[in-house]
């Protein structure tokens, strides 16, 4: 389900509370288990938070950069969360992890599944924030045409029940300017890994 515009009133806090938590656990380029390092640059926070290296992707208590605990889920982030999941039909969605993606012009994040989450029957609750950018929405298999999907600043999406496990990815971020962001796009997904 889109809501467009849901976190509009709350982009600007949204993107003060990123730099908050990416002082503490700063954006990096994580490594895919084929070795290249992806293009989207990615922190985490909340009890756990996704990573890739060579040894594969998984979810994780400790930011391996530091070696510490991920930064606290901010409460402005779960309540955001859970309200739209709610929006969208799904009751008391708590989410235990939020990965934060940055886009800058060029960066896109190739067709694929979320599946490393252990309860599938949860959604991934996303907030697009900046720069639009064009969502790959495809199907159950990997070959299945996507659908374009333009996602502006303060748009959410909740991808639950059957569209939980469908290939989706994201074109490459075109350049512009963004009065809140700069030349870059933010996207917020929580998730119930564990
Ligand atoms: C559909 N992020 O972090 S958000 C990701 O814009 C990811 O940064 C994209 O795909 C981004 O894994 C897309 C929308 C999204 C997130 C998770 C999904 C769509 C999804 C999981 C299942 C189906
Ligand atoms: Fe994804």
């Amino acid at each position: 389900m889109l809501l467009r515009g849901f976190a509009l009133t709350n982009a600007q806090d949204l993107i003060a509370t990123v730099t908050l938590v990416s002082n503490a656990a700063p954006f990096r380029n994580m490594v895919t288990p084929g070795g290249r390092a992806m293009s989207v640059a990615m922190t985490n926070c909340g009890d756990v938070g996704w990573v890739s290296d060579r040894s594969g992707y998984r979810y994780d208590r400790t930011d391996p950069t530091s070696g510490d605990p991920w930064p606290r889920m901010p409460a402005a982030f779960s309540d955001l969360a859970a309200r739209a999941a709610a929006a969208a039909g799904f009751d008391s969605f708590e989410p235990d992890s939020c990965l934060i993606n940055r886009y800058i012009p060029g960066t896109k994040l190739s067709l694929h599944q979320d599946r490393d989450e252990q309860d599938f029957d949860a959604p991934i609750v996303s907030v697009s924030l900046g720069l639009p950018a064009t969502f790959l929405f495809g199907g159950p298999r990997r070959a299945d045409r996507p659908r374009r999907v333009r996602l502006d600043n303060g748009d959410v999406v909740v991808w639950g029940g059957p569209a939980r496990l469908t290939f989706h990815g994201v074109a490459p971020l075109a350049d512009g300017n963004h009065a809140l962001t700069g030349r870059s796009r933010i996207n917020l997904t929580f998730r119930k890994a564990f």
